[in-house]
C-alpha cells in the first residue's frame, strides 16, 4: 500500500514508536521557530536544560507580537532574546522583520523537513511541503537541546481539491469551507493533507493561508505537496536549491477524504465568536462595520496586499470605518513600496501598521464599544480584539477591502471585474534584519531585564490531592479565555507571578485571587478544553496559582501537552459527573493509579458522590506528571524526555 505525504515525512524523521494512529511516536526535528511572547520562556527553559548550543539544523527566534513597547518590559525581553539567540546558536529576526510564519515561509522553510514552533500556526510552512507542528515553548526548548519531539501518530485526512477558484473567491474561502464542514474540533488527531488536481492552481502563499488556518481545526498539521509551484516560489526567493519534489503515492490510503470542487466555493465569512461559524458573505451583506483589519500570518503575503491595493485604488475608505493594514514581512512591505502600493493604500485612507501581529492579538487597535470588526485573520474569539462586546468577523482580503469601502460587509463579487495579482519572478531578498548567531558564544553576555522572573517549578506529584472546584466552564474553552493576551497582559509573559493574576480574568475576574486563597484546586471544562493557541502560559500560570488538575470531556492537543509539561493532571470525567463550582474534591492514591495506568477515584466531599476520572496519557507522560513536569523529568534523567 502506498503512503501519504504525511506518513512519508514522519517515516523519514521517526526516532521511535510505531506509525499506527493513536500510538506515541518520537520525531527528529530539523528546524524550530519561537516568537517573542513564547520565546522568552522557551529560551529560559533552554538555559535551564544546561545545553550550550542549539542542536537543530536551524532555529530562528522571531520578535513579532509584543511590538507596542508601552513600558520597558518588551524591549528588555527583546534584548534578552537577541543575546540568547546569539549565544546559543539561533538566528534572530529583529522586530520589524515580520511575522514569524510569513518570514519562515519566505526565507527558511524547506520541503520535506520537520519544524516545530512555539506558536500554533507553525503549520503555515506546510504550504511548501514542510511538516510544521505547533508546540509549547518547553517542547521547543527540548527540541533545540536535541531531544526528539513526541506526538500521537496522527490520522491523515485527504482534502481533495478539484477545479479552480472562481472570480473573487480566495484561498481563505477554502479553509473557511473546511472549517464550516468540520468545526473547530474536526482536525483533532489529524494531519490535513491537500491533494488532487486543484492543488496546482494555488500558489505557495495561497496554500499557506490554508495550512495556517488548519490550526483552527485543531489539526496536528496541514500539508501540501511540493511541486512546480513550490519550485517557482522558492526560486523567486532565491532558494531554489532547497526545493525537492514531494507528493503522496498514487495509491496512498487515507483515513478520510473531503472533496472540495474549488469552482463551487463562494466568498465566506466566519461570524462571532468562532472561526467555524461560517456563512456566505452574501448572507451577511449589510452588517455595519467600525473597523476592518487586514494582515496576520493568515493573509499578509505580497499577493494579498497587492490585491487590497488594487481594490482600493482611486477609492476612499468609508468614513465610519478604520482600516488597518499590517504587511506580513519587511519583504512584503519593501515589495509594496517598490510597486507604489503603499502610496495607493495611504491615499485610500488605510492606516499602515508595522509588519507584525498587531490587532490580531489585541496589540493595539481595539475596536470601539459594540463596533463590529471584520478581519482577514484566523481567530475571532470574544475579547481577543481588545473589546469584549465588539462582534468579530473573519474573511479573505478581498471581502475585507470591499467592505472597508462600503462601511458594511459586502460580497466582493459585487465589485465587478476581479483583480488579478501575479506572483513576482523575484522577491526583494534582503536578510539584513536576520542576525546570525555569534561564532564566539563565550563572549556573548546574556541581557536580562527586571521583567524576567524565575521559571516556577512544581514538586513531584502528590499522592493525595484535595481542593476546590475553582471554575466550571463550557465547551471549546480557548487558551485566550484561560490566559488572555492583548497589550496589557502580553508584556508579562516572562513574569509568571505577574501574568498569573490574569488567568480567566475576562470570564471571572476573581479567579486568581480565589485560587491563591484556596491554595489551588481544580478547573472543570467540557469538550475541546484549551483550543486555540500554543501558549504554555495557559498551563504555566494556572500551575503557579496551584491548580492541580483540569477535568474535562476532551482536550485540545497542544494544551494537553502543556498541562503535562507543567505537572497539571489532564483528566477526563464523565459528562454527568456531579460537580459544581465551589465543591471540594478529593483524589487518593494518585501516584499508584498513574503508575498502574488505572482510573482515578474522585470523591466530591460536598455532595458525597464518587466518580471515576480517566486519562489519555502515555507511560512517558505519566512519568512526567509523577516527576512534577517535564523540566524535573529531564533533570532526573528521563531518557525519553520531551513533549506529549
Ligand atoms: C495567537 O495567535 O494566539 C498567538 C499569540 O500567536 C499564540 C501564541 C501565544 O499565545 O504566544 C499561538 O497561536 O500559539
Ligand atoms: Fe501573530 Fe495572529 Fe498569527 Fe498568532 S495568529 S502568530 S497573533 S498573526
Amino acid at each position: 500500500m502506498g503512503m501519504s505525504l504525511t506518513e512519508k515525512t514522519i517515516r523519514d524523521h521517526l526516532v521511535s514508536g510505531e506509525m499506527k494512529p493513536g500510538e506515541e511516536i518520537a520525531l527528529r526535528i530539523d528546524q524550530t521557530l519561537t516568537q517573542d511572547v513564547t520565546g522568552t520562556m522557551a529560551f529560559l527553559q533552554f538555559e535551564a536544560l544546561g545545553v550550550p548550543r542549539v542542536h537543530t539544523k536551524l532555529s530562528v527566534s522571531y520578535v513579532d507580537h509584543n511590538m507596542l513597547q508601552t513600558g520597558f518590559e518588551s524591549a528588555d525581553d527583546h534584548r534578552y532574546l537577541q543575546s540568547a539567540a546569539s549565544k546559543y546558536g539561533a538566528y534572530f529576526s529583529r522586530p520589524g522583520n515580520g511575522i514569524c510564519h510569513q518570514v519562515h515561509l519566505e526565507r527558511f522553510g524547506v520541503p520535506g523537513q520537520t519544524l516545530i514552533g512555539s506558536d500554533s500556526h507553525t503549520p503555515t510552512c506546510g504550504g511548501l511541503g514542510m511538516l510544521g507542528i505547533g508546540a509549547g515553548g518547553l517542547d521547543v526548548a527540548a527540541a533545540m537541546a536535541a531531544y526528539p519531539f513526541y506526538i500521537t501518530m496522527p490520522r491523515a485526512t485527504l482534502v481533495r481539491l478539484t477545479g479552480e477558484l472562481g472570480p473573487w473567491v480566495s484561498a481563505k474561502d477554502v479553509i473557511l469551507e473546511v472549517l464550516r464542514r468540520l468545526s473547530v474540533k474536526g482536525g483533532v488527531g489529524r494531519v490535513m493533507e491537500y491533494g488532487g488536481p486543484g492543488v496546482a492552481s494555488l500558489s505557495v502563499p495561497e496554500r499557506a493561508t490554508v495550512t495556517n488556518m488548519g490550526a483552527e481545526l485543531g489539526a496536528t498539521s496541514s500539508i501540501f505537496p511540493s511541486d512546480s509551484r513550490t519550485r517557482e516560489f522558492l526560486g523567486a526567493q532565491s532558494r531554489e536549491d532547497v526545493w525537492l519534489e514531494l507528493a503522496a503515492d498514487a495509491d496512498a490510503e487515507y483515513d478520510d477524504v473531503l472533496e472540495i470542487e474549488l469552482g463551487t466555493l463562494e466568498p465566506l465569512v466566519a461570524q462571532p465568536y468562532s472561526p467555524d461559524r461560517v456563512a456566505p458573505a452574501a448572507e451577511l451583506a449589510g452588517t455595519k462595520l467600525s473597523q476592518v483589519c487586514i494582515g496576520s500570518c493568515t493573509n499578509s503575503s505580497y499577493r494579498d496586499m497587492m490585491a487590497v491595493a488594487a481594490i482600493l485604488e482611486g477609492k476612499q475608505v468609508h468614513p465610519e470605518v478604520s482600516l488597518t493594514i499590517s504587511p506580513g514581512s519587511r519583504q512584503v512591505l519593501q515589495m509594496l513600496s517598490e510597486k507604489g502600493a503603499v502610496a495607493t493604500l495611504v491615499a485610500a485612507g488605510a492606516r499602515i501598521l508595522e509588519a507584525s501581529c498587531g490587532p490580531c492579538i489585541g496589540m493595539g487597535q481595539a475596536p470601539p464599544s459594540g463596533g463590529a470588526t471584520l478581519r482577514s485573520f484566523n481567530r475571532n474569539f470574544q475579547g481577543r480584539c481588545g473589546t469584549k462586546d465588539a462582534p468579530t468577523y473573519l474573511a479573505g482580503v478581498e471581502a475585507c477591502a470591499a467592505s472597508a469601502l462600503a462601511g458594511e460587509i459586502v460580497d466582493p463579487r459585487t465589485l465587478g471585474e476581479p483583480v488579478r495579482v501575479l506572483e513576482p519572478d523575484a522577491f526583494i531578498v534582503d536578510d539584513a534584519m536576520v542576525i546570525p548567531p555569534s561564532d564566539r558564544p563565550d563572549e556573548v553576555e546574556i541581557m536580562r531585564g527586571p521583567n524576567i522572573a524565575p521559571v516556577p517549578m512544581r514538586g513531584p506529584l502528590a499522592d493525595q490531592i484535595r481542593g476546590q472546584v475553582l471554575l466550571v466552564a463550557g465547551d471549546d474553552v480557548t487558551t485566550d479565555d484561560i490566559m488572555p493576551a492583548g497589550a496589557q497582559i502580553l508584556p508579562l509573559r516572562s513574569n509568571i507571578p505577574a501574568i498569573s493574576q490574569h488567568v480567566f480574568s475576562r470570564q471571572d475576574p476573581g479567579f486568581a485571587e480565589r485560587a491563591l486563597r484556596e491554595g489551588g484546586g481544580f478547573i472543570v471544562g467540557r469538550a475541546n478544553y484549551g483550543q486555540g493557541s500554543s501558549r504554555e502560559h495557559a498551563a504555566l500560570a494556572p500551575m503557579a496559582l496551584g491548580v492541580q488538575a483540569v477535568l474535562a470531556r476532551s482536550f485540545a492537543r497542544i494544551h494537553h501537552a502543556n498541562l503535562v509539561n507543567f505537572g497539571i493532571l489532564p483528566l477526563r470525567m464523565p459528562g454527568t459527573a456531579p460537580v459544581s463550582q465551589g465543591d471540594e474534591l478529593e483524589m487518593g492514591s494518585v501516584r499508584a493509579a498513574l503508575e498502574a495506568a488505572r482510573p482515578l477515584s474522585v470523591t466530591n466531599l460536598t455532595n458525597g458522590k464518587t466518580f471515576e476520572a480517566t486519562y489519555d496519557l502515555t507511560p512517558r507522560q505519566s512519568k512526567i506528571l509523577l516527576a512534577g513536569g517535564l523540566l524535573n523529568y529531564i533533570r532526573e534523567g528521563g531518557a525519553d524526555a520531551a513533549s506529549a
